[in-house]
């Protein structure tokens, strides 16, 4: 495997990072993770744009254009001959001393990895995820904005390893408020009557790029989208339950807490859902090899 980091490529046994480094140091730093499908870079544009949103919150300088940081991706992409894969897409301060001060980081670094994920097993998808609610609630945003992707994710790493004492594979985070915000690397929608429902942004969910695009072909499609505050009583309560992340795709809930949802099986909207967005993935992207 060929490693970009600042321009130029290593081996995977080369391609090392200062112990300086403040993203190491600190957590102070951001990423992406984005996925290839049939030799396309799947909505690129939109997790370079999310990349430099993280960046100016943080007030960090990416020492490369869009455009420059696309190519770099996509001849990242081709030099490690990827066609269906998963790229980590990572800037970091940079070398600093030992001490919080940012300003001390000349040089942020970025770092691009172009390699495969399996997120979750097969049959998960077949038969459904169950999932529980963590006791960490999700990061408030006057503290570190559930927005930023940083390098920081402890919040949901914690959350994650009540998911894995419980058993599961997933958790789901509510906010200070008790409203559901999201899971620890996916997003979440309910079905309800036909209609699609998923937490507004504004209670502690990630702009996922998946969700987005689920919520657009579900429009597309004649469904009903709204954006409500949802409480653990309307998961339970759903007809059907699912996540969307870049790593985990759509993924369908069938036990949230011990309650089974719906019929206890994958629900006929998710699965519709799964099947346009396949679709999209077979048509939509960056192209790699010209
Ligand atoms: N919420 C959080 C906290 C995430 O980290 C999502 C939602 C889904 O967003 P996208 O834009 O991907 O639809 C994420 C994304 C991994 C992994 O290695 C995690 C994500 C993406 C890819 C891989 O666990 N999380």
């Amino acid at each position: 495997m060929k490693i970009y980091i600042d321009g130029k490529y290593y081996t995977e046994k080369d391609a090392k990072i200062s112990v300086f480094d403040h993203g190491l140091l600190y957590g102070d730093g951001i990423f992406e993770g984005i996925r290839v499908y049939h030799d396309r870079v799947f909505k690129l544009k939109e997790h370079i744009d999310r990349l430099f949103y993280s960046a100016k919150s943080i007030l960090l300088t990416i020492p490369m254009t869009h455009g420059e940081l696309m190519k770099a991706v996509i001849e990242t992409c081709r030099r490690n001959k990827v066609r269906d894969g998963y790229i980590r897409l990572v800037v970091t301060r940079g070398v600093g001393t030992l001490g919080l001060n940012p300003q001390r980081c000349k040089d942020p670094s970025v770092i691009i990895i172009a390699g495969k994920i399996q997120l979750y097993p097969v049959e998960l998808y077949q038969r459904g995820m169950e999932i529980v609610t963590a006791s960490t609630t999700r990061n408030l945003h006057s503290a570190l904005n559930p927005a930023i992707k940083s390098l920081n994710y402890l919040n949901n790493i914690l959350a994650k390893i009540e998911a894995t004492n419980a058993g599961c594979e997933e958790a789901i985070l509510l906010n200070a408020e008790g409203f559901v915000a999201e899971c620890t690397g996916d997003n979440v929608f309910i079905v309800k009557a036909g209609h699609l429902f998923t937490p507004p942004l504004s209670a502690g969910a990630l702009y996922g790029i998946t969700r987005q695009v689920v919520m657009e072909i579900a429009e597309e499609s004649g469904l009903v989208v709204s954006e409500p505050n949802l409480t653990r009583y309307d998961l339970f309560n759903a007809d059907e339950c699912f996540l969307t992340g870049t790593g985990a795709e759509l993924m369908p809930v069938v036990k949230i807490d011990g309650r089974v949802i719906g019929t206890g099986k994958p629900g006929r909207v998710t699965g519709r859902l799964v099947a346009q967005y396949r679709a999209l993935t077979k048509v939509n992207g960056e192209p790699i090899y010209d």
